[in-house]
């Protein structure tokens, strides 16, 4: 869920020695140095030749003198360019008690006894609940089953400690690390910014490391998550040897909405609980240990037009009561961020004759037939599991057909919808569960995670299985139920 576009960064306890802007001017000095040499290399060839040539020596001295230069560049452009590989160890999802379950009838019974809302509100909820895709299984938080719901700050820390800490824990014991190896800490929540952050609400419980590199980032909606993985993918480029960890989450308690303007209640209805932990590094030895590595990351966003910002957006109704309010524009906005940005990636990753199609296509719609159509990539060629954005069955759908998907692409989607509902970030682990569940990925077999939320941004990770992942369906947030799924409704 997207509100502000604020990135709120800190850094806690930050070793001096290792601030960027403390960095950077040797690290400009360095790159000045290397340019300069280049040039000096430059120099010295051209001059050899200059003197070649005067001395009218034969051609094949030319030719040998001008191939071991060339491969000494080569070599070098091989040897020194390749970046250090990041590798998704493993990741944890939440699975929320039994007495948080939000079945349909309780919620609109429990919804009626609240005064604040009429009882056209309420046949709008119980409209929404039905066609939304959820079903009676999805988590509601503590503090909102209470009649009214309390949304105090002191619920909603309630609640961070009840997503947060399992998962950490979970996280930690999977990998046999202690909190003390970490060292980089990312935490992203878009709705709910406590004073201390989030980031330091998990460093004090878990007493991690005196110069750990803390961030916490709020208002970055549905897409946080791929996000967060990016900045973490852009810090261990810089730290060698590290561990980072991700954990994404919404906290409903603030997110609650009590008039009763129609766009905004859909909030109420979609929203359910779920976080995600996730274990980055580039330490070398992680190589055969990871379940993932990290093949790249696209982030986009924009926000730099109107009608695209104010397709969701916090504000306070005509009463004075603060909701998100999602605009009908959203869907369209969606198509076409996507529509413009999945290109993008797409010259990273398609083989050529993919992209040749595409670019043809594109030149013949500008030139020759205007009413002609843009060639959509075949991503299924590169990619074989999609993981996409959790928000509601129409939306899903849509993006689907703009990617030429198969129902059995959308079904990690459609399925984490049905059994947990849209958690905002971290459905995208869920999904990634759900298949891991299944059994589905293979060694070898690449992954795309897309993130679309209000900003708007759109921002895509994509990851390629390192090892054979078995046993998954008896661990993790489907354990009980995995077998039940696919179910078609
Ligand atoms: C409805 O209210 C009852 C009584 O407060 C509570 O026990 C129950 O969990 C609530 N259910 C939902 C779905 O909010
Ligand atoms: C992030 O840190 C800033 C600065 O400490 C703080 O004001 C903000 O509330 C934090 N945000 C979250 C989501 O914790
Ligand atoms: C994403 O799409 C927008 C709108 O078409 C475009 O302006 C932007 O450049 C794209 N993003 C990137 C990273 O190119
Ligand atoms: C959750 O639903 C909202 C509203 O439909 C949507 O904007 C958002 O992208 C969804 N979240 C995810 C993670 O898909
Ligand atoms: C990450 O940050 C984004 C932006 O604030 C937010 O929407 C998302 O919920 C956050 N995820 C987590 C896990 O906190």
């Amino acid at each position: 869920m997207g509100y502000f576009s604020n990135v709120n960064q800190e850094n806690v306890f930050k070793n001096i020695s290792t601030l960027p802007s403390i960095m950077s001017p040797s690290k400009h000095l360095h790159s000045a140095l290397l340019e300069l040499l280049r040039f000096g290399v430059l120099i010295l060839v051209t001059f050899i030749e200059a003197f070649f040539i005067f001395q009218q020596w034969k051609f094949i001295f030319h030719f040998i003198f001008l191939t071991c230069f060339l491969l000494v560049y080569v070599l070098r452009y091989y040897l020194m360019s390749k970046p250090q590989a990041v590798f998704l160890v493993d990741f944890s999802c939440f699975k929320p008690p039994c007495f948080c379950r939000v079945p349909f009838s309780t919620f609109l019974e429990n919804a009626s006894m609240i005064e604040y809302f009429d009882s056209e509100s309420i046949a709008f909820m119980s409209k929404i609940l039905t066609s939304s895709g959820l079903s009676e299984e999805t988590y509601l938080p503590p503090a909102l089953h209470y009649i009214p719901p309390k949304t105090h700050q002191q619920e909603s820390i309630k609640e961070v400690q009840m997503v947060l800490f399992p998962i950490m824990e979970d996280l930690l014991s999977k990998t046999k690390l202690s909190s003390r190896d970490i060292d980089i800490l990312i935490v992203n929540c878009s709705g709910f910014c406590p004073s201390p952050s989030l980031s330091s609400i998990i460093i004090n419980k878990y007493s991690m490391k005196r110069d750990i590199m803390s961030y916490n980032l709020s208002g970055m909606g549905c897409s946080a998550s791929p996000l967060a993985i990016d900045l973490a993918e852009n810090l261990l480029k810089t730290h060698k040897n590290s561990y980072a960890i991700v954990l994404s989450t919404e906290i409903l308690s603030t997110g609650w909405y009590s008039g009763n303007e129609k766009p905004k209640l859909l909030i109420n209805c979609l929203f359910r609980m779920g976080s995600a932990a996730i274990l980055l590094t580039n330490k070398k030895e992680a190589k055969t240990s990871s379940k993932y590595k990290l093949l790249c990351t696209v982030r986009t966003q924009r926000a730099f037009e109107d009608k695209a910002y104010l397709a969701g957006i916090r504000e306070e109704d005509s009463n004075g009561k603060l909701g998100v309010t999602l605009n009908r524009d959203l869907l369209q906005v969606v198509g076409e961020t996507l529509r413009a940005n999945i290109t993008i990636l797409g010259s990273r990753i398609l083989p050529f004759t993919e992209k040749l199609l595409h670019g043809v296509s594109i030149i013949r719609k500008k030139f020759i037939q205007k009413s002609g159509e843009i060639y959509v990539p075949n991503f299924k060629n590169v990619i074989q599991h999609f993981c996409l954005p959790v928000s509601g069955r129409p939306l899903i759908r849509e993006i689907a057909k703009g990617m030429k998907l198969s129902e059995k692409d959308m079904e990690p989607a459609l399925m984490t919808l049905h059994r947990f509902g849209n958690q905002s970030s971290s459905s995208l682990w869920y999904e990634l569960a759900y298949m891991e569940a299944k059994e589905r990925v293979k060694k070898g077999d690449k992954i795309w995670q897309l993130g679309i939320g209000t900003g708007p941004k759109c921002n895509s990770v994509v990851l390629e299985c390192l090892r054979p992942i078995l046993g998954e369906s008896k661990k993790g947030p489907w354990a009980d139920c995995i077998h039940q799924y696919p179910k078609m409704e």
